[in-house]
């Protein structure tokens, strides 16, 4: 599977492999949940939340049917759906290309926020998560590091790239929508296939959940980021659109990807719901890639490729003639990104979601004792045993509080186990570093319990 790879990419390869970080994962992924549908009782979102306007999320206490059974630290790992776009990115002999690719990924995250008007997991204190895929070649890392505030500390890792960041957020209820602000940075390190590594960065946008009082709650995703490529110079400045009235603009997200030198090379456009497309800058050019994600269907991302790179579509004789000559003309689009595909399923997990929280015999004895996998209130949710998961998740908060007060009492702080803060050394920011034993430690403790457990 190295073929191809460069001396980095196959450096990295090896190090996933040598520390057995695919033990565990020779079933292929969970495609269903044991419940066929989730029937959770129907309660007003406004009903129960116009008590707690001022309040943060940590400090609401809600009834656990809006919770669904993820964690805080799956909802970091679903950031990985869509790591496709990182390897094609590694691909670009052109940094501003990449930036394109890279654009579409950080949007991309966006996608599993359709429909999922629940609450995840609360994680406990140096909770973990970890989530590998042989298949797409990386791994997956999540550390809970601090409870209040909320933070995690992540990190992926793969042949061609590395992912890492703080997931901390601020949420409030200010009365007519819930807020989430993002705060933590994100780092990716492209290994390119031509050319040394570039870091790049970024932060996430808002996400709100608004339409609570009118009783149509949807998540909405808004703000600009920027990207930055600390090592090239190059930027994308990526706006994603506010949800204006009867839903004007939703989704749309539109950028352009400068040099150095700030000249606009690529433009980036469409919807965080549906497709992204690029195209070679023009001035006219990002409110067209919006009406072409609108306009132009299809199904297979490759066929849709081709339909639009050849003006052919199902749905021509929609489209306008905005979209038609552009089709037609020079500098035409190419698709980026495209959803997965979205069946109805419980909680409205997406497919990928799914997949998260598996665990079977090949993989239990694997996974660390302080992963979400084994959180039995979590479990009693994804089984649709609602009472149960209630009691549960009360019970092990509760030790979680006698904890903190036996640490209060002692005068000791809790210390990360995986992660430690360090000063980043290109962005000068404070960030957490992962110190490197993870997967040794699960190497050593996942062969002891192959060896007593079979
Ligand atoms: C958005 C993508 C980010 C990581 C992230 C962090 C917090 C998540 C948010 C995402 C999506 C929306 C979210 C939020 C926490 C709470 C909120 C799940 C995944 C839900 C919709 C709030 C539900 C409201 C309750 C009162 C029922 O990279």
């Amino acid at each position: 599977a190295d073929q191809g790879l460069t001396e980095a990419q196959r450096k990295k390869q090896q190090e996933l492999i040598a520390t057995g970080s695919f033990h565990g994962y020779e079933d292929p992924p969970r495609t269903r949940l044991a419940l066929d549908e989730d029937d959770r009782p129907k309660i007003s979102l406004w009903g129960i939340l116009k008590s707690m306007i001022g309040k943060d999320m940590t400090k609401m206490t809600l009834p656990v049917s809006f919770n669904e059974p993820t964690s805080l630290l799956q909802r970091v790992a679903e950031d990985m759906e869509y790591t496709d776009l990182l390897d094609q990115a590694a691909l670009c002999e052109d940094s501003a290309l990449r930036m394109v690719y890279v654009a579409a990924f950080a949007a991309s995250e966006y996608s599993s926020t359709i429909n999922r008007i629940a609450k995840p997991f609360n994680p406990l204190l140096g909770e973990t998560y970890e989530y590998c895929r042989p298949d797409k070649g990386y791994r997956f890392l999540v550390e809970q590091v601090s409870h209040h505030p909320p933070v995690g500390a992540a990190l992926a890792e793969s042949a061609r790239w590395d992912y890492y960041g703080e997931s901390a957020v601020k949420s409030k209820f200010n009365g007519r929508s819930f807020d989430i602000n993002p705060l933590g940075t994100w780092y990716l390190h492209i290994r390119p296939t031509k050319g040394g590594e570039e870091v790049i960065t970024w932060k996430k946008v808002t996400s709100s959940v608004v339409g609570i009082i009118t009783g149509s709650p949807v998540v909405d995703n808004y703000g600009d980021m920027i990207i930055t490529n600390h090592t090239t110079g190059v930027v994308c400045k990526l706006r994603f659109k506010q949800r204006g009235w009867y839903g004007s603009g939703a989704y749309e997200v539109i950028g352009t990807v400068t040099d150095k030198a700030g000249r606009p090379y690529w433009s980036v456009g469409g919807r965080w719901n549906d497709k992204i497309y690029g195209r070679r800058y023009q001035s006219d050019t990002e409110s067209v890639l919006v009406q072409l994600s609108k306009e132009v269907e299809g199904s297979a991302a490759d066929g849709t490729l081709k339909r639009v790179n050849t003006g052919l579509s199902k749905k021509q004789s929609n489209i306008s003639s905005e979209v038609t000559k552009t089709l037609s003309g020079p500098n035409p689009p190419f698709l980026v990104w495209q959803n997965h595909p979205r069946p109805t399923a419980p909680f409205n997990l997406t497919p990928f979601a799914i997949t998260l929280n598996a665990i079977n015999d090949n993989l239990r004895p694997w996974v660390a004792p302080t992963d979400t996998r084994l959180r039995p209130d979590q479990r009693a949710m994804e089984d649709g045993k609602y009472d149960f998961a209630a009691t549960e998740k009360n019970r092990l908060e509760e030790k979680q509080r006698a904890r903190r007060k036996q640490r209060e009492m002692e005068g000791s702080v809790h210390k990360p186990r995986w992660f430690a803060k360090a000063k980043h050394p290109i962005t000068g920011e404070e960030y957490w570093k992962f110190t490197g034993e993870y997967w040794d430690v699960r190497e050593k403790m996942g062969r002891k319990s192959v060896e007593v457990m079979r």
